[in-house]
């Protein structure tokens, strides 16, 4: 039996791959931090948070003492690193946290490798928001990088350290550079997750209005549980490297919104610009949509659209799910949700 660690098991991505490395036989140590109240929804919505394989672990990243006892108890043969600060927008008001969670926190993690035993092989979850500002369509792993955020400039120490931590002691240290990628267990202050519950609100009669930032930005948006399936073929490769994982295809958040409303039978009509711009239902005459500036961000990163040509050679990865099918998920979920009176 393998043993794997996954850091962050409270977020998205962490639930999914605990849900398939269970599947496939791992004893999984899934690691949380101390807080005042702890939410295991999503694992519980999987289903896995009582499994005989799964241990739950109070766990920092920002602790390098922790960070070798965790390796120590675990004997883990493979480690998942996606804990982060990871959310964008909170990146520009807490900078230094995130540069401590999100860009030192995975040194914690090398070291502790390093001290402790230098063959476990290692996952580092970064990120398309290191291509940031465009330097070339589509990114792929040979794409030079411009951060547009403080989020992303850690990231991207986080991942150059990854690629020393593989030169220099020749540990299995592997990144991979994840394009968006969402599902009815992402977090309600991503986009996505935000529009497809708000539109289960505004369908039950719950909510009136849909608020939101930069409607303009694009993104190639793919589904979390795929990822995850890329991220473990990645630790069963050969050797160590980078690799990006995206669909291809880049829509704008306009465009989800769209979609969105539609997968709830609602159609809408666009009208104004800039902060101006709203939408309204077709069939009520109501708006629905408006730009609130309070969520624009002080820099953006307006197109992202990955190539993911290299794991599709190397790893016969590629992503299942069309964005159609996606949406149609986490709306339907979020319905269901809300029916039941609750969401998380
Ligand atoms: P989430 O925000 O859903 O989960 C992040 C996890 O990190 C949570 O469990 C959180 O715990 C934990 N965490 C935060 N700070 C610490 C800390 N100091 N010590 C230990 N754990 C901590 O992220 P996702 O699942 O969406 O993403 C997983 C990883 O992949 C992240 O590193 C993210 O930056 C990266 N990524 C995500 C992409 C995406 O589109 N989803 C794309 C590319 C990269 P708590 O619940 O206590 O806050
Ligand atoms: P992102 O995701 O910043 O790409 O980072 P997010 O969903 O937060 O934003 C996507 C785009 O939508 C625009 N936007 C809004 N965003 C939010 N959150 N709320 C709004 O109201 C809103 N209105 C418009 C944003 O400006 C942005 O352009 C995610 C995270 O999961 C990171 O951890 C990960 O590394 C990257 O994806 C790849």
């Amino acid at each position: 039996m393998k043993t794997a660690i996954i850091t962050g098991i409270t977020g998205q991505d962490a639930a999914y791959l605990a849900e398939l490395l269970l599947e496939k036989g791992y004893k999984v140590y899934g690691t949380y931090r101390r807080t005042s109240s702890v939410n295991f929804w999503r694992i519980e919505e999987l289903g896995v948070e009582n499994h005989p394989n799964l241990e739950l672990v109070e766990y920092d990243l920002t602790d390098l003492s922790a960070s070798i006892r965790l390796l120590q108890i675990s004997s883990a043969d493979e480690v998942y690193n996606l804990a982060a600060q990871s959310f964008v927008g909170v990146s520009f008001d807490q900078p230094i946290t995130t540069a401590e969670i999100t860009g030192i926190g995975p040194v914690n993690l090398l070291e502790a490798i390093r001290i402790v035993n230098p063959k476990i092989r290692f996952y580092q979850a970064s990120t398309s928001e290191m291509f940031g500002k465009v330097q070339e369509i589509p990114q792929k792993e040979t794409t030079p990088f411009y951060p547009r955020s403080p989020y992303g400039v850690a990231k991207l120490y986080a991942h150059w350290m990854v690629i020393n931590y593989r030169e220099s002691y020749d540990i299995f240290a592997t990144s991979g550079i994840l394009f968006n990628h969402e599902s009815p267990l992402r977090g309600q202050e991503f986009v996505t997750r935000k529009i497809t519950d708000s539109v289960a609100k505004i369908k039950l009669g719950k909510q009136d209005v849909l608020e939101l930032g930069n409607m303009d930005a694009k993104r190639d948006w793919g589904f979390a549980k795929d990822y995850v399936d890329g991220m473990w073929r990645m630790l069963q490769a050969d050797k160590p490297d980078t690799y990006v994982l995206a669909t291809n295809r880049t829509e704008t958040v306009r465009d989800f919104v769209t979609m969105a409303f539609k997968a709830a039978d609602i159609q809408l009509e666009w009208r104004g610009k800039d902060e101006q711009e709203t939408a309204t239902d077709v069939a009520t005459g109501k708006v629905v949509v408006k730009v609130n500036p309070k969520f624009y961000r002080p820099a953006e990163v307006e197109l992202l659209i990955g190539d993911p040509a290299k794991a599709k050679n190397d790893l016969g990865w590629e992503p299942q799910t069309t964005l159609e099918e996606l949406c149609a998920m986490m709306v339907e979920a979020d319905l269901r949700r809300n029916n039941a009176g609750f969401s998380f």
